[in-house]
């Protein structure tokens, strides 16, 4: 049945004329007349088919804003009535209204859960416009750094662990060989949580998940510590008070300076390019012994001389060296059986030399200029 057919069956001119048009004088006349709409209305609402085909054109009907049945009964009869009528149209209307919605809804959830179409269909929505599209984020550029990173390293049997980066005293400095009064440990450079029951600071470096790593499982070990790690420092074109470190370290019973050396240029061939070459200049760290710097040649002017390595044709890539023997103490690995190598590096740093950022506040302004060019 379409709305046609049901306007000529529900006496549509009623609804266009007025009560008194109609002949309605009594409140009697007024309660019969809307006695009678309410069976009508039963009688189509009961016959509507189940695929809410029909039900559709009923709903419009009854209820259509402008021209359905309801708006036009405010409008011609209660709006129109002369004051004896006005209480029997308003409460036979407000009868009529809630008697009408109640049907409506309630058949609604029937087809609904009756019928396989989603809702888009049964409400007559047109699937072939086109849809609104929505812009996909990228990785941002730390995190494809990560990334290119890990892989690197899981490539040649370093498994990734992850941990906290609220920590304690402990595991941050003393089981790393960095005792009470050195300097690392100063205020100056490292956030204490205030407040904390027993001391607490914001890490300064992965290492502790390495000795945490070291504590609950024996040797072998072959892992890389991704993460956020924060030191105080007055935020510049090249140091905020956080950034993003990979430690990795290797401990087993036969671990040479080699073996340390080897994994070293297999990883500046790996992220640079295979013609890169790479150096080590001794350096410190309280946990290695001995320790390095370890450079590559520039990876933009090959080791000829550039503005990116400031002419001297290498880049530094990160800190590293032999695991100091004084901290395998601290985790009851046996220092005469055992050897390794770790290294340190900032995610941040090598993001920006490899991509030629020259800014660190640019990593983290979110700013879409920036991110776009690295999709
Ligand atoms: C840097 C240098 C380094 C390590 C980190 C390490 C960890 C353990 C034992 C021994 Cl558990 N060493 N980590 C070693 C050498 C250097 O970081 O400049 N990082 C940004």
């Amino acid at each position: 049945m379409r709305a046609s057919q049901l306007n000529n069956m529900t006496e549509r001119s009623d609804f266009d004329q007025t009560l008194a048009e109609l002949g309605d004088t009594t409140p009697e006349s007024v309660e019969a007349r809307f006695a009678e709409l309410h069976r009508s209305f039963d009688d189509r609402a009961g016959g509507a088919k189940n695929d809410g085909s029909e039900w559709h054109d009923l709903v419009l009907f009854w209820t259509g804003r402008k021209s359905g049945a309801l708006s036009k009964i405010t409008d011609n009869w209660l709006k129109p009535a002369p004051p004896t009528l006005k209480r029997a149209v308003g409460q036979g209307l407000n009868r009529l209204k809630a008697h009408v919605e109640a049907v409506i809804e309630e058949q609604r959830e029937r087809i609904e859960a009756l019928t396989d179409n989603p809702p888009a269909i049964r409400n007559n929505f047109d699937l072939s416009l086109p849809g609104i599209e929505r812009a996909i984020g990228t990785r941002h550029l730390i995190r494809q750094t990560y990334e290119e990173l890990l892989c690197i390293f899981a490539a040649i049997g370093f498994s990734v662990v992850e941990g906290p980066e609220i920590e304690t005293p402990y595991y941050n400095f003393e089981a790393l060989n960095i005792p009470e009064h050195h300097p690392a440990r100063d205020n100056m450079d490292t956030f204490y949580i205030e407040g904390a029951r027993t001391p607490h600071l914001l890490r300064t470096h992965t290492s502790p998940m390495q000795i945490r790593t070291m504590e609950k499982q024996p040797p072998p070990v072959r892992i890389v510590v991704p993460g956020k790690v924060y030191r105080r420092d007055n935020p510049d074109a090249t140091h905020g008070y956080m950034f993003h470190q990979i430690e990795g370290l290797a401990v087993d019973t036969d671990i040479t300076f080699c073996d340390f050396k080897g994994t070293v240029e297999y990883f500046a061939r790996e992220f640079l390019g295979p013609k890169t070459k790479t150096r080590l200049r001794p350096s410190y760290f309280p946990f290695t012994e001995p320790s390095a710097e370890v450079d590559a040649t520039c990876h933009v002017c090959s080791g000829s001389g550039c503005r990116v390595c400031k002419q001297s044709g290498w880049i530094e890539l990160f800190g590293a060296g032999m695991v100091n023997p004084a901290v395998y103490g601290f985790v009851k690995y046996d220092p005469e059986k055992l050897s390794g190598f770790a290294f340190g590096m900032g995610v941040d740093r090598l993001a920006m030399m490899k991509y030629g950022v020259t800014e660190v506040p640019l990593l983290f302004q979110n700013d879409a200029r920036f991110l776009k060019q690295f999709p």
